[in-house]
């Protein structure tokens, strides 16, 4: 990876993410932040795309992965490279729109202001989901109220993956023992935050459905993932 050039770094994920991801690092570099976008090698080419537009964009970084895909592995291999770098800042996002860069300000001045860790969040006053069927939001609904029960986190969308670390969270939760290989990562971080007793905060955002693209996540998946919250409180 090439120099740091700000003290915030926003990574994202993608996988066949190819109708999305230029628009969405344009609109994200209209922000003084660094990208790392971490590719599981995706047959649509967007690691392609990426690396054409790093000849363009200082910012820009790009991490290939190409063995074991997944979410999970994907983001805590971002989480760890970032880290290599002095960022102060790390903000993690979809690639697919769902999360609006127009948000990154309002999660850095939250972070700034009482919090080690904000969430963009659809579920406290203010925050939306849009465009996603009832029995996927129905899902997502019941889901928090288990996991919160479960593992004991006092914030209301224990699911958002737009969210934004202190340097030194992410330094202090043991990146390197994480479990999750899938979607459950999002939440294994949030307890390893919880249980350090970090300061959690959320900030309202309207989460919009992916409007190009494919979803990568299936209604098994989603289970499959709610169950190993399980093993998440109890092996740790
Ligand atoms: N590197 C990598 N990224 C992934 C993988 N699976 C999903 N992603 C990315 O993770 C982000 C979230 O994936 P989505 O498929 O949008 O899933 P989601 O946002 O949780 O679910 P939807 O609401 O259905 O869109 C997107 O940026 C994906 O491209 C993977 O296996 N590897
Ligand atoms: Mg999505």
């Amino acid at each position: 990876m090439k120099k740091a050039a700000h003290n915030t770094i926003v990574l994202i994920p993608t996988f066949n993410e190819s109708e999305n991801i230029l628009d969405l690092i344009a609109a994200v570099s209209r922000y003084p932040v660094d990208i790392l976008i971490i590719d599981d090698n995706s047959p649509d080419g967007t690691a392609r795309l990426v690396r054409e537009e790093m000849k363009k964009r200082k910012n820009l970084h790009l991490l290939l992965r190409k063995k074991n895909r997944g979410r999970g592995a994907a983001g805590i291999a971002g989480f760890r490279k970032a880290l290599e770098r002095p960022y102060t800042c790390i903000i993690e996002m979809d690639a697919d729109f769902s999360h609006n860069p127009d948000d990154i300000p309002r999660l850095i001045s939250a972070l700034d202001a009482n919090a080690d860790v904000v969430l963009g969040s659809r579920l406290v006053a203010g925050g939306k989901d849009m465009g996603r069927s009832l029995q996927r939001m129905l899902i997502t609904r019941i889901a928090n109220l288990y996991i919160r029960a479960l593992l004991g986190i006092k914030a209301k969308d224990c699911n958002s993956g737009f969210r934004c670390f202190r340097r030194e969270v992410l330094e202090n939760i043991r990146l390197c023992s994480m479990t999750s290989t899938g979607p459950d990562i999002v939440q294994e971080v949030l307890y390893r935050c919880h249980k350090k007793g970090y300061r959690i905060r959320e900030i309202p955002i309207t989460f919009i459905n992916r409007r190009k693209g494919e979803s990568k996540l299936t209604i098994p998946m989603i289970l499959k993932s709610y169950f190993r919250m399980i093993a998440i409180r109890f092996r740790q």
